[in-house]
């Protein structure tokens, strides 16, 4: 399948995302459906395998030692302790793992154990994913080499926003990682949070940034901010629903091919919000009752929700997409 890529203008961007929402609602719908089955969603699970302790100063994070928050700091888990949570994901539906870590990026002693977690996965007929900070050349090659399937690393708001949340790594320093993983033949996944007091041209231009990088990612994840207590962003206002709706129908029309992730928040969202982020073409979601440390609905009320909405698991990927023969 040949990916042909956009490039996207701020005009034609600012022009989808502000128009009325049942117009908008319809053109990402209709996006959707040319690329994806409308009633499928493919649910990842999450595993924090280093929590606590990280030396990043990001705003939003219960785990920056910066931000004066109690979590303790943890040592990487044991290969076979990941091995066992993959395991019970996989037998309860899941398709994707995905293993995250509080670092500013790793150290090359940690290497070993992060393939052997990667290799072990896969064995089970998992697909991967890691998120660990920064990359550099040769752990991309180290990662790829042990069948790593996605990296995740968020560029979480726009260029203009982004110093106000977090100072200690730039936002081109993102980008890097991120070209240096896609160029290594593994599959970006990169998104953002909402609600972190960005106004709409910040989440226009983070959309934009996305999509226009030299292959669009593979997966967009779209976080509400969880706000966590001894944060900076722990008092920030709420974002509006509408507007958070919006941004998932924007990601889609930029991004046809990639799966929109509707990542953390889901616990704060009525299931009404949630079915109105599907159909603006939102097709993948994190299973589990945590994602890394904050909190997830429970497996029966996702599959409860499925059930109302008439949604299935995604088996796989590739199996999903409607144009998968191209
Ligand atoms: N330390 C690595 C890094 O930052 O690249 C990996 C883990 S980090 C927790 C993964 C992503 O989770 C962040 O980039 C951010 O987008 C999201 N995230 C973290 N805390 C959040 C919160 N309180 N609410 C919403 N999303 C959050
Ligand atoms: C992403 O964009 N969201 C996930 C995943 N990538 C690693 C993480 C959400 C973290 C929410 C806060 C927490 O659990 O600490
Ligand atoms: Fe560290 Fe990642 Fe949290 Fe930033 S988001 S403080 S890098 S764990």
């Amino acid at each position: 399948m040949t990916q042909t890529q956009t490039t996207w203008t701020r005009e034609s961007a600012e022009r989808l995302y502000n128009q009325p929402l049942m117009d908008l609602l319809f053109e990402a719908q209709t996006v959707h459906r040319a690329h994806f089955d409308p009633n499928r969603v493919q649910m990842s699970r999450l595993l924090s395998i280093k929590t606590g302790g990280c030396v990043e100063d990001c705003s939003y994070c219960s785990q920056s030692a910066r931000n004066g928050s109690k979590l303790p700091a943890a040592k990487l888990i044991e290969v076979e302790r990941v091995l066992n949570e993959a395991r019970k994901a996989r037998d309860a539906g899941a398709t994707r793992y995905c293993m995250g870590a509080a670092w500013r990026e790793p150290k090359a002693r940690d290497m070993d154990a992060l393939t052997a977690m990667v290799e072990g996965v896969k064995a089970m007929g998992l697909e991967t994913c890691m998120t660990l900070g920064m990359l550099d050349d040769t752990q991309v090659v180290q990662l790829r080499d042990a069948g790593l399937d996605y990296y995740n690393h968020n560029i979480d708001t726009s260029e203009r926003y982004y110093s106000e949340v977090i100072t200690t790594r730039t936002f081109t320093d993102r980008i890097d990682t991120l070209n240096r993983v896609r160029d290594a033949g593994i599959k970006v996944c990169s998104g953002g949070i909402l609600g972190m007091g960005e106004k709409d041209i910040d989440r226009i231009d983070m959309l934009l940034t996305l999509a226009n990088l030299p292959v669009a990612p593979d997966s967009v994840p779209i976080n509400m901010l969880m706000p966590q207590a001894d944060t900076p962003l722990a008092d920030v206002a709420p974002l509006d629903p509408i507007e958070f709706v919006r941004t998932i129908a924007l990601a889609r029309i930029l991004m046809p091919r990639s799966h929109v992730r509707l990542s953390a928040g889901r616990s704060e969202m009525s299931d009404e919000m949630q079915a109105m982020c599907f159909f603006a073409g939102a097709n993948s979601i994190f299973v589990g009752d945590t994602l890394l440390t904050a909190d997830n609905p429970e497996e029966d009320s996702d599959m409860a929700l499925f059930a109302k909405l008439g949604i299935r698991p995604m088996e796989a990927e590739t199996q999903a997409r409607v144009d998968a023969a191209e």
